[in-house]
């Protein structure tokens, strides 16, 4: 038992420049250690609520009302527990709030809390955050994907995201991968005459007129690295499908009219028959399950079918929606669901049900590498932390070949998959 000594919190910055709340907790014996609550741009309807004072965006003023839950509900409930039990002081955190959502502490307070703690805890226990928050040895490491381009702002890909992913498991590999796809993708760009802007999440921010073109773009980048679609990598896209659904059917910018369900089916075979692409996020809004059904049935493995807002991380919803068929894979973002042991259930169930897990960053984010260790213990198939540029995003990247090497050196290459450098 370490005691939980002292929670506090403060106000500070994410990538984008919006204010969030960073907690801090101090535990038994001087442990001390801050995480800050990441930030959604699509955010869809199912997920943990951020409290904070709208108004006063984008100064400091905003994250008010989160400190003071922090003052005055989270501290008294969490003082003199033990910061190495995360999941007593998680279901402490949603005993304490007592609803859905997060809506009374704020979902923004109870994963800054919840990711601190865990981390508090892994010092406490002088442990790797990834050993604290699984005590088994990992057996193998996720895959990083990349978000090598997003369609810019005022684009008629706007919120869509073109991702990278190496069908190599060895992490040094899949980065300079990621890196040299990049590069070659910097140079296509400015062989055409377009201008090429670096995306907010570690991408090229791309204007080229659609998705056909832009995964073109992407696939001669890679052939211009010697890599080949299907073999070396594949394609991903994240629709951010709730964005774009209306009345009159999915309004996407790169569509002259408005889609339907089948339209919109049809158009996304297509694209799977032409393209290395074998995962589709968030294609359709949460809501339209036909639609979800209907497209993992007519891919029939050929591409996974990855629900994001879909779930919002939560075991309960995967669970349905898989049980459903609904979809072959699900990302895990802690920030949607409030807490690390939410986020480590999903993961699990997830794994229990076969589907592809992903654990992922949000579009604002911060320094910290903790969703790279969630993703090692976790299990995770993925982990899409953004383009392989940028601190904010390399930063997890980066923790994955530190904790490849430290797994490597404590048991002989070849004896796990981590280490292997096999093929998934
Ligand atoms: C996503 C993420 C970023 P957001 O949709 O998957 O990769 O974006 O910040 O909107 O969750
Ligand atoms: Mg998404």
């Amino acid at each position: 038992m370490r005691a939980i000594r002292e929670v506090g919190a403060r106000a500070v910055f994410d990538s984008n420049g919006i204010p969030a709340i960073e907690v801090e907790i101090v535990a038994e014996g001087g442990v001390r250690a801050a995480e800050a609550a990441p930030r959604g741009s699509t955010t869809g309807e199912f997920e943990a609520y951020v409290l904070e004072d709208a108004a006063a965006l984008p100064t400091l003023a905003a994250v008010a009302p989160a400190l003071a839950s922090v003052a005055d509900l989270v501290r008294p409930a969490l003082i003199g527990r033990d910061v190495c039990d995360q999941r007593a002081v998680d279901t402490a955190l949603r005993e304490l709030d007592g609803g859905a959502w997060f809506r009374r502490i704020g979902g923004n307070v109870a994963v800054a809390t919840s990711m601190a703690v865990a981390r508090a805890g892994a010092l406490a226990t002088g442990r790797p955050l990834y050993r604290h928050l699984a005590a088994a040895r990992p057996s193998r490491l996720p895959v990083p994907m990349f978000n090598i381009a997003d369609g810019a702002v005022g684009s008629n890909t706007v919120y869509t995201e073109f991702l990278l992913l190496p069908t190599t498991r060895e992490p040094a590999a899949a980065l300079d991968q990621g890196v040299r796809v990049r590069a070659a993708l910097a140079a296509r760009l400015a062989g055409k005459g377009h201008r090429c802007s670096d995306s907010t999440q570690g991408g090229w921010s791309v204007d080229l007129g659609g998705c056909e073109p832009t995964m073109e773009l992407i696939v001669s980048a890679a052939e211009d690295c010697g890599l080949v679609g299907g073999r070396d990598f594949h394609l991903g896209l994240d629709l951010s499908g709730a964005e774009f659904a209306g009345p009159a059917g999915y309004v996407f910018p790169w569509s002259a009219n408005p889609l339907s369900t089948a339209d919109l089916a049809r158009r996304y075979l297509d694209w799977v028959r032409t393209y290395p692409l074998t995962f589709l996020e968030d294609a359709f809004a949460p809501t339209d399950e036909a639609a979800w059904r209907g497209l993992r049935e007519r891919l029939a493995g050929r591409a996974a079918v990855v629900g994001d807002d879909l779930f919002a991380s939560d075991a309960e919803r995967i669970d349905r929606g898989v049980a459903a068929g609904l979809a072959d894979g699900a990302l895990i973002k802690p920030n949607q669901v409030g807490t690390v042991t939410q986020a480590l259930d999903a993961l699990a169930l997830g794994a229990r049900h076969g589907i592809s897990t992903v654990v992922s960053q949000r579009s604002g984010e911060n320094a910290s590498d903790f969703i790279t260790h969630l993703a090692v213990a976790g299990g995770a198939d993925w982990l899409k932390a953004g383009g392989p540029a940028r601190m904010d995003r390399v930063a997890k990247f980066n923790e994955l070949l530190r904790i490849a090497e430290e797994l490597s050196r404590e048991q002989p290459a070849g004896e796990t998959e981590a280490a292997s450098g096999g093929r998934r």
